[in-house]
């Protein structure tokens, strides 16, 4: 069966800046950084999976939209989606991951360049400089 992972692009409209989140976990990422997310349970949404995990993840609340860019096959049967998301609630905090960082476009950019984005993510990357124009 296909599983989806949903990851958030939040972006804070006014600053133009995008919400990064450092991975904890498992060694081969740990210390990259992702558009945080987690797996869509069966019956649920996408958009509603991903209200979830920022919950859990970032103790906040999110207004999820439209898909950002393509989606990424991460291993046969399990795909990754961006989606792109408003801030609803408190300052995320980072409950599931080692730190937390607000980007602008030109810092994404060195990230990317850097290697310092979970692998899977760097496929968004122009979509994303193109939101954050
Ligand atoms: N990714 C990924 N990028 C990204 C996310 C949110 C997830 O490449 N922005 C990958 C990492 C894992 C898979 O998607 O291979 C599931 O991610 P996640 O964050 O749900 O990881 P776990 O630890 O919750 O997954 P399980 O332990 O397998 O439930």
């Amino acid at each position: 069966m296909n599983r989806i992972v949903v990851a958030a692009a939040i972006i804070d409209d006014t600053s133009r800046m995008l919400l990064l989140a450092q991975r904890r976990y498992p060694p081969e990422v740990a210390g990259l950084w992702e558009l945080p997310g987690g797996k869509v349970e069966d019956g649920e949404s996408r958009r509603s999976a991903l209200e979830r995990e920022i919950a859990e993840e970032l103790g906040t609340a999110i207004e999820a939209g439209e898909q950002v860019g393509a989606a990424v096959v991460l291993r046969p049967g399990l795909e990754l989606v961006a989606l792109r998301a408003r801030l609803a609630g408190p300052p995320p905090r980072a409950l599931d991951h080692t730190a937390l960082c607000w980007v602008d476009a030109g810092r994404l950019r060195a990230m990317a360049a850097a290697g310092e984005l979970v692998p899977a993510d760097t496929a968004w990357v122009p979509d994303l400089l193109e939101l954050l124009a």
